[in-house]
């Protein structure tokens, strides 16, 4: 029997793109000149006198922008978004491309998006901290505050995928943040393929689950499409921890010069939104730029969470095995 209760909405937002690799351009040029109609000539003119212009941020800007008008308060974009997935090669030069976090441009760029917009954004990007080299995510409040980083855990390596090259494993653990709308878990892209780091953020209140992610066709094997396994994977995250998850994905084809001659990966992006059985309330395709959103009434999912009972019959004691790698206690 369903009672009537309180209400907490929240609507979600997953944007889908092809990323560009232009990002030696500076963030303030997408904010200065967003693609709207009336900006058209100021935007012609930037061209004229700037040559470069940064099209990953003008089209990121105008898609949290959309994202927005569609009334969403949490958007998701997509991992690593400010450039191609360099992580297809094994170049000494990429390293370049991390930064420290403390006045990272592009997440101050988006604390001032966040802020106007009133909505929260995850902001994915490759840190530099001292000697070691994270792929890390900022949790941008609302009202543009920074509440703080997750360190990607789950480090792939394999042909086309090599971030063991550029990447520490992350530090920072499974975590959680409070956000003006709801709680959220932020995991990143090879992280969505463990189902503990789910259960590990929903045990902390994660109401909602979150994964930006690059992930495409197999270089080492053309016959190989992961895509449905990808998207099965996540949706029993949702299933069993009776969450909404939100997946963010890119699109395009990406070629990289390797240390063997050029590589390339087509991103399949397929981004979508679970509700919390499981199943897809919105989702792209493999190739069409998107804004997808969906909205869920956060308290009677908690209730539907309560009721369910997979959180009251857990038995932590008999899960001392997941603590080893080889099953043996
Ligand atoms: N993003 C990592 C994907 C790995 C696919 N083999």
């Amino acid at each position: 029997m369903e009672m009537e209760g309180r209400r907490r909405e929240v609507v979600v937002s997953s944007l889908q793109f092809a990323c560009s690799d232009d990002i030696s351009s500076n963030v303030a040029s997408a904010e200065r000149f967003p693609l709207s109609p009336l900006s058209l000539p100021l935007f012609s003119f930037s061209l004229l006198l700037e040559k470069k212009v940064n099209f990953a941020h003008n089209l990121l800007c105008r898609l949290v922008r959309e994202a927005h008008a569609k009334g969403a308060n949490i958007v998701l974009i997509q991992e690593l978004f400010e450039g191609y997935y360099f992580c297809q090669a094994q170049r000494e030069d990429y390293f370049q491309r991390a930064k420290p976090y403390k006045d990272h441009p592009t997440i101050a760029r988006m604390q001032k998006l966040a802020k106007e917009l009133g909505v929260v954004i995850p902001v994915s990007f490759f840190e530099e901290a001292n000697t070691a080299h994270y792929n890390s995510i900022a949790i941008i409040d609302a009202d543009g505050t920074d509440l703080g980083i997750y360190r990607k855990s789950h480090i792939p390596d394999g042909p086309g995928y090599q971030e063991k090259f550029y990447f520490n494993p992350g530090d920072t653990g499974f975590k959680v943040f409070q956000t003006k709308f709801a709680k959220i878990g932020v995991a990143i892209c090879w992280d969505q393929w463990f189902p503990e780091a789910a259960r590990a953020m929903v045990l902390q209140g994660a109401e909602v689950l979150f994964y930006p992610t690059a992930i495409g066709s197999e270089p080492q094997d053309q016959g190989l499409d992961s895509r449905d396994h990808w998207r099965r994977v996540m949706q029993g995250h949702a299933g069993a921890n009776v969450v909404p998850l939100v997946a963010s994905n890119r699109i395009g084809k990406e070629i990289i010069e390797t240390e063997h001659g050029p590589s390339q990966i087509t991103f399949y992006g397929n981004s979508f939104i679970a509700g919390p059985t499981g199943e897809i309330v919105a989702e792209a395709d493999d190739k069409t730029e998107a804004v997808l959103v969906a909205q869920f009434d956060l308290e009677k999912i908690k209730s539907k969470r309560q009721s369910w009972g997979v959180f009251r019959d857990r038995r932590p004691d008999l899960y001392k095995v997941l603590l080893t790698m080889d099953g043996n206690l």
